[in-house]
């Protein structure tokens, strides 16, 4: 169990430390960091208390919610030890286990991060609160594209955490022909896949990528559309082995899932275990999405929640995380201070030519997208 500080015990729910960058790279990257940083609270601690937002409950508590593999076993240890402010830190796997918790209205969380589209019916639903940003000067850190936003433009709600795509992960030693590029080799697998098949388990990246697959409109509501999909998925009984959004990294890193609906980095994590396992943005097209951190309306600490927004705006914290779960970093100057090897790969930074689509905001998109799911789950 790792202490802070003052010995006290952490809560960290995070995986064992793994490192994903040999020494070499480790030396560099270390050169440049004492470069960076060049805004807002440089040095990797929290800034310096400042006058504005204060917290209801006050306590130096924080309670953050956020994605499962989706940290490096660093960035919280040194968020404590600098502020002072003790995290408990738990993991989801999915939307809509996010929605479904923060409806029931049970939550006591300071941070929660959901993917940007369903900013919306966050917003919709009163289910987050405006942020204090006069306590995240680091804000002047984003890229523009995270600032010009439609899901939040100017982050008045939202401030990105990392950022990917969605695809397709497979085994090159067991996939026909050691190379997948279609969205076919998923929904249409070869025979000798059977059993060793896995979709995500998350409504909106399902049916939006069998849309796609289909040549619908990737952001189609339209009732015969998602009939459509309902058949495909369900046409797949049998040789889909399991619909998971978090056990797929372990599966495939074992041999056991050869072919995996999948998020960019998440395949990477488990392509460092096992060398067999790739990436693909399939040619007809995918995803792009952000997930990012918001105050749930109430939290008992807002203020503790935008100090650490704030810290994890510093382009050396930025870089650490994205370095460490192959995501993309939504800071300007974290892309400075990461290896070559990440920055250089298409498959995390992909180039324009690479069609990805965005899933534009509706809420009356995602409920019928979220009864299409439950009836392929069901059936
Ligand atoms: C982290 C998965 C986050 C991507 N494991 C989903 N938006």
């Amino acid at each position: 169990m790792a202490r802070d500080r003052d010995g006290r015990e952490l809560n960290l729910l995070v995986q064992h430390p793994r490192s994903r960058i040999g020494r070499r790279a480790f030396l560099r990257v270390g050169a440049l960091l004492g470069a960076a940083g060049l805004a807002g609270c440089t040095a990797e601690r929290a800034c310096k208390v400042q006058p504005g937002a204060v917290n209801r409950v006050p306590e130096q508590l924080l309670s953050i919610y956020n994605w499962s593999d989706y940290i490096d076993d660093r960035s919280i240890p040194a968020f404590q030890a600098h502020s002072g402010i003790r995290v408990s830190y738990d993991v989801y796997s999915s939307n809509d286990d996010l929605l479904a918790k923060m409806k029931s209205g049970r939550s006591q969380f300071d941070i929660i991060v959901p993917t940007n589209w369903f900013i919306p019916t966050y917003r919709r639903l009163g289910l987050i609160e405006p942020l204090p940003r006069e306590l995240i000067p680091n804000l002047r850190n984003l890229d523009r594209a995270f600032v010009d936003t439609d899901y939040d433009p100017g982050n008045q709600y939202t401030v990105p955490w990392q950022w990917g795509t969605t695809g397709i992960g497979y085994n090159t030693a067991k996939v026909p022909g050691g190379k997948v590029d279609s969205w076919k080799a998923l929904f249409d697998p070869a025979p000798q896949m059977s059993g060793h098949v896995s979709l995500l388990r998350e409504a909106s990246e399902l049916i939006n990528c069998a849309l796609i697959y289909l040549g619908k409109n990737p952001n189609s509501t339209a009732d015969a559309d998602l009939a459509e999909v309902v058949s495909l998925i369900r046409s797949l009984k049998g040789r889909v082995s399991k619909f998971s959004s978090d056990t797929y990294i372990d599966e495939l890193a074992k041999n056991q899932t050869w072919i995996a609906h999948g998020w960019s980095g998440d395949v990477f994590q488990a392509a460092e275990r096992n060398r067999d396992i790739a990436y693909a943005i399939p040619k007809e097209g995918s995803l792009r999405w952000a997930d990012v951190m918001c105050i749930p309306k109430g939290a008992p600490h807002p203020r503790n929640a935008a100090l650490f927004m704030n810290y994890v705006l510093q382009p050396t914290v930025n870089s650490r995380i994205s370095r460490y779960v192959s995501y993309g970093t939504p800071v300007t100057l974290a892309k400075a201070l990461l290896p070559d090897e990440q920055l250089q790969d298409p498959t995390i930074y992909p180039p324009a030519s690479v069609k990805l689509s965005v899933i534009t905001p509706s809420g009356e998109k995602l409920q019928k997208w979220q009864a299409a799911y439950s009836s392929i789950i069901k059936a």
